[in-house]
């Protein structure tokens, strides 16, 4: 594994103004990288930046810090399966199945839904208690960003090859993120969806069952979409959102 120095890089683009001003969110993305790759990193977050479906960025924040941690952990990622639903109602009904499998309250599942078909500009992911379905965090259209974490190379190029179909810079992203929040103490599934208007794919994923692609959770052209993670009653939310954020893994 890298024993050089790692720095921790977090890009947020929004249109019109900041975030914190009330701008659209268009696209935001996490790396953790080498200072011999850093240009790199950040010329790849900057792109991602700049051409975007949901808009024109006028605000970029790229956040680069040193991660401080000698030893850090790797998780495998989460196995990936594939349900080709041909409708949303089909696709939706998927998602609830699995999350319903992964231990979710019907109750929760329909909150889930609510919140993400009816947000267009949350940035990161809403916590709810996967039995009542109350809100666990204090965040807002903020949400909580997950960070700090990032494929390893190798490991990288060796899944890459095992998935030919799964190509996409967007997968490998996802798959990173929901291996980590699946890794979380408390974590019982996350739901998912893009808020980019040409993108239907989403998932469910949670410890039990992996990454579970589902095609067409919504109707192509939609702006609504993002994350949300479903926890136990008993998680400490503070520390929760302190291991999401904060604390560096490789996937690998
Ligand atoms: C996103 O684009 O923000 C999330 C993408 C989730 C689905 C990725 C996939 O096709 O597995
Ligand atoms: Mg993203
Ligand atoms: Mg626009
Ligand atoms: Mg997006």
């Amino acid at each position: 594994m890298v024993n050089e120095p790692l720095y921790s890089l977090r890009m947020r683009a929004a249109e019109g103004r900041a975030h914190e001003d009330g701008g659209l969110h268009i696209s935001g993305g996490e790396r953790l990288s080498t200072r011999e790759e850093l240009e790199e990193a950040v010329s790849a977050l900057l792109r991602k930046a700049l051409h975007h479906s949901r808009g024109t960025a006028d605000f970029i924040n790229i956040a680069i810090e040193k991660v401080a941690q000698e030893e850090i952990p790797v998780l495998a990622p989460l196995p990936i399966s594939t349900y080709c639903t041909t409708s949303v109602q089909a696709g939706r009904k998927q998602a609830a199945d699995l999350l319903r499998q992964s231990s979710v309250s019907d109750a929760a599942i329909e909150r889930g839904f609510e919140i993400l078909t009816s947000s267009y500009n949350l940035r990161g992911a809403v916590l709810l208690d996967s039995q009542s379905g109350e809100r666990m965090d204090t965040r807002g259209t903020k949400g909580v960003r997950v960070s700090r974490m990032d494929w390893e190379r190798m490991s990288h190029a060796i899944w890459k090859k095992r998935q030919p179909l799964l190509e996409s810079v967007r997968v490998s992203e996802a798959v990173a993120l929901a291996t980590k929040v699946a890794s979380a103490a408390g974590t019982v599934a996350e739901l998912c969806w893009s808020d980019d208007p040409e993108y239907s794919t989403g998932y469910v994923s949670s410890p039990t069952k992996g990454y579970c692609r589902i095609f067409h959770l919504k109707e192509e052209g939609e702006l609504s979409g993002g994350r949300i993670f479903f926890v136990t009653a008993e998680t400490n939310i503070a520390d929760y959102i302190e291991y999401l954020e904060k604390m560096p893994v490789w996937i690998g």
